[in-house]
């Protein structure tokens, strides 16, 4: 792990977006923990999180035109990398995001930002069995543009029904290579190192067990 990536953990468990005790998630499954990145809700946060987001794109092989972010969570996301990429590493990337609802008059249209151009990165919070993104590829696609990669804050590294882990299947199915901030994996090496949380650590091992991939 790299120290962003333990500095990350930590500032995630003291802003309460990632949490312990009894979730019911978008697939119907009971999960020991959540990540909810909405809760990373005022500026200074935000600023911190763009920052995690865009060490995380530099150290790794992944490289795109423009940036996306699906909304609604994805929208500060993208927002915040951006900036990040800009002040950490002078990097001045166009960034865009979708509305739910296409809008009739002003502008119109899906997309907000720079036009949707080239190889273009989707910026999100969490990947758990990759519906989001799927639904993401087609936006972008649709838009006459090329889905390049995904970056998020967290894979939970969960398998699919046909067994595969969300991210293979990505992969397999759209030939998109995923960086995360953390896998589900570091945040359990994190646990274990830390020593603390761990009856819930207990919890999380189960559930990987049977759902993990
Ligand atoms: P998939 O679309 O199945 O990959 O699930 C990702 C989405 O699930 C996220 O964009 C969230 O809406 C939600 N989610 C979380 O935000 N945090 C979690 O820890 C787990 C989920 C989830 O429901 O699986």
């Amino acid at each position: 792990m790299y120290p962003y990536q333990r500095q990350f953990i930590e500032f995630a468990i003291q802003a309460g977006a990632l949490r312990f005790g009894r979730f019911q998630l978008k697939s119907g499954r009971i999960s020991p923990y959540f990540f909810n990145a909405g809760l990373f809700n005022s500026g200074k946060r935000l600023r911190r999180l763009g920052g995690f987001y865009a060490d995380a794109l530099e150290n790794s092989p992944l490289s795109c035109d423009m940036l996306y972010g699906p909304a609604y969570k994805g929208i500060p996301l993208a927002c915040a990398t951006a900036i990040a990429l800009a002040e950490r590493y002078d990097k001045d990337y166009p960034y865009a995001f979708n509305r739910k609802e296409a809008k009739d008059h002003g502008e119109g249209g899906l997309i907000v930002g720079a036009p949707l151009q080239g190889r273009v990165l989707i910026v999100d919070d969490v990947i758990t069995a990759g519906t989001s993104v799927r639904e993401s590829v087609e936006i972008i696609r649709r838009a006459g543009a090329e889905p390049c990669g995904v970056l998020i804050a967290l894979d939970r590294e969960e398998r699919t029904d046909d067994g595969l882990s969300a991210i293979a299947a990505i992969e397999r199915d759209y030939g998109l290579p995923v960086q995360a901030i953390v896998t589900m994996g570091d945040v359990i090496a994190w646990l274990a190192e830390s020593g603390r949380f761990q009856a819930e650590l207990e919890a999380i091992r189960a559930y990987r067990r049977d759902y993990g991939a």
